[in-house]
């Protein structure tokens, strides 16, 4: 066996909890939504039945209205060990808000690489569920895209796109951060970003987890990663003899919508549209990139050109940043402000396979899985040196590095 793939399995084992893996033992001991489905993408060719198994805990903790919440608190964790810990959100023993939909793509290669029937029919109803509260219960906007109510639900916390809708948001003060016991601040949010998302987090619980607040906004990130999830849905049901013409459709308006709305062919990017205000956040950052996912993109060759010239470089730098390399804010320590993330490396390379940019996409690969390896399964890397940020042995890192490799 190859070492890397060894070693990342073993990160994969120290993580385990038992019935679902945490995102780092340290910094995020919990279940994570859209780290679950990506930990189930490498798990499945280690472990199918861990994988599943993954897959089936985080659903037991869906709503009775459809939503995934963003995390599920381990019993076992003392509720200090992470804030907003499960006191704050009133929610049982779950967060309130959304992650992206990835799991139905998840769900599906769990099943492709081990056939089982029973997990897939398990699991249909409840994707089924999850991506019909997204389009009925969050389209803020009534263009048929769903609008985020945090910047945690982009899963892009910090991302520089979020700083003009957030200035809405005055910071909350009083609370303890305990991320930066386990984490450099020059690597996480600042402090005045953590207190705007923790006022905005208690203003929808208080809401009952129903109200559009001070925060509302259409990703292309999310809306991509929910059409694509659409199109694996619409596999699913074949593979279960079921009609499917209705989530090709659903993935279809979705896309449409994006094409329309949050695509500007001067820039040749998705950007992300303020629901208050009506107007494009004119940011470049990787979330415009994932609609690359999407396999008929018309606009591909055009955001293709974006991604390769000189803001992304991709292919020239390592993974695929997460922010405009030539803004003055760039920084290629912190967080989701320049960083590249291996999960997005992961999603723009099967974007690219898409669109038959296979040698980009093999040397995208490669630089993955050695950053990975070099940096012990770091959370984020600098684009431009490959040096390590954030948490090490980070579990989507190393289950897409164990994909990457199988
Ligand atoms: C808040 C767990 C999560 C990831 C997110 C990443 C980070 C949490 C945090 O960690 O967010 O949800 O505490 O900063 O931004 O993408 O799912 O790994």
């Amino acid at each position: 066996m190859n070492v890397t793939r060894e070693r990342a399995a073993a990160v994969l084992a120290g993580n385990w909890l038992g019935a679902s893996t945490v995102p780092s033992r340290a910094l995020y001991p919990h279940q994570w939504s859209w780290d679950s489905a990506f930990i189930a993408l490498g798990l499945r060719h280690l472990s199918p039945g861990r994988a599943r198994r993954e897959l089936r805990t985080l659903f037991t903790a869906q709503w009775a209205d459809g939503r995934v919440p963003h995390i599920v608190f381990d019993p076992q964790t003392p509720p200090e060990a992470y804030f907003p810990g499960p006191s704050f959100w009133h929610a049982g023993r779950t967060s309130g808000l959304v992650q992206p939909p990835v799991h139905a793509r998840a769900v599906l290669a769990v099943h492709r690489t081990e056939p089982d029937r029973e997990f897939l029919a398990a699991l249909y109803p409840k994707l089924v569920a999850w991506h019909d509260y997204l389009r009925t219960g969050r389209d803020a906007g009534g263009r048929g895209l769903v609008a985020i109510v945090h910047p945690w639900e982009s899963g892009m916390d910090n991302s520089p796109a979020w700083d003009e809708p957030l200035t809405r948001v005055p910071p909350a003060t009083g609370f303890v951060r305990r991320d930066l016991a386990h984490g450099d601040a020059g690597d996480r949010p600042s402090d005045d970003d953590y207190g705007r998302y923790v006022r905005l987090a208690a203003e929808y619980r208080d809401s009952g987890y129903r109200d559009f607040g001070r925060f509302a906004v259409e990703d292309p990130g999310f809306n991509a990663l929910l059409a694509d999830a659409e199109l694996a849905l619409a596999e699913i049901a074949e593979e279960l003899d079921l009609p499917s013409a209705g989530h090709r459709e659903a993935a279809a308006r979705v896309q449409k919508a994006m094409q329309e709305t949050l695509w500007d062919s001067a820039a040749g990017f998705f950007f992300a549209r303020d629901v208050h205000t009506g107007s494009l956040v004119r940011e470049y950052t990787c979330a415009g990139l994932l609609p690359l996912v999407l396999p008929d993109l018309a606009v591909a060759p055009a955001l293709l050109a974006t991604a390769t010239g000189p803001r992304f470089r991709l292919g020239r730098v390592h993974g695929v940043p997460s922010y405009d390399l030539t803004a003055p804010g760039f920084d290629t320590g912190r967080y989701w402000r320049g960083p590249s993330w291996f999960n997005v490396g992961w999603l723009i390379r099967q974007g690219l396979l898409h669109h038959g940019e296979f040698a980009l996409a093999e040397r995208l690969g490669d630089d993955l899985v050695e950053i990975a390896a070099r940096t012990d399964f770091a959370e984020y890397a600098d684009p431009l040196t490959g040096a390590g940020h954030g948490t090490r042995t980070f579990s989507w890192t190393a289950a897409l590095t164990v994909d990457l490799l199988s």
